[in-house]
């Protein structure tokens, strides 16, 4: 019997949550030991998958398509596959998806909505300080585009909810689909 793959994508400005909610949810799947779960988390994909590239929109583009890809054969295999890229454009979370389609893979896109006020006053490494200062150019949401998701299937606001709540609401959408 081959389980259904699932790649899920939570997309969001940097400091909104995503990454620490993933985590979360990485954690609770290998413990219920149900489902093999790949992450694919920012630094070890920025330094092993995606080394060299920076942060122009060619670059991301190229990072999140590259993310998209290996989650999508991690779904081609019956696994759950966790992304969290800022995933700041659009076009580039529908070719995530359409890899995933075509992998026979389902996705679930997640917008970890937390808002920028929110993301800068925590500064939790100081880049935005830095973005402010023109230190680092090209720093979404400060001086790059991060274009909202539309018509996510889940929107997580960590200013309003915690961490922990966020990870629940991500588990109770995968046992209400059928994928736990
Ligand atoms: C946005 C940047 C930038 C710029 C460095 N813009 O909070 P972090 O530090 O740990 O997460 C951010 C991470 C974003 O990398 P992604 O691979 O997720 O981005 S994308 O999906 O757009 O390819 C941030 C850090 O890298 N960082 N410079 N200019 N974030």
């Amino acid at each position: 019997r081959r389980e259904r793959g699932l790649v899920v994508f939570f997309t969001g400005l940097s400091g909104s949550g995503k990454s620490t909610i993933a985590r979360g949810v990485h954690e609770t799947l290998v413990e219920s030991g149900d489902r093999t779960v790949s992450l694919f988390d920012g630094d070890v994909v920025r330094q092993l998958l995606s080394s060299g590239l920076g942060f122009s929109q060619t670059d991301r583009s190229t990072n999140v398509r590259r993310i998209g890809y290996v989650a999508a054969e991690v779904g081609r295999h019956g696994g759950i596959a966790l992304a969290c890229p800022i995933a700041p454009y659009v076009a580039d979370r529908d070719v995530a998806k359409a890899l995933a389609d075509a992998a026979g893979a389902d996705f679930v896109l997640v917008h970890v909505a937390t808002p920028l006020e929110v993301c800068e006053a925590r500064d939790r490494k100081g880049l935005y300080a830095k973005a402010r200062a023109g230190k680092i150019k090209e720093f979404t949401g400060i001086s790059d585009p991060y274009e909202e998701p539309t018509n996510p299937e889940l929107t997580i606001d960590t200013s309003k909810i915690s961490v922990d709540q966020g990870v629940d609401k991500v588990m109770e959408y995968l046992t209400d689909g059928g994928w736990l």
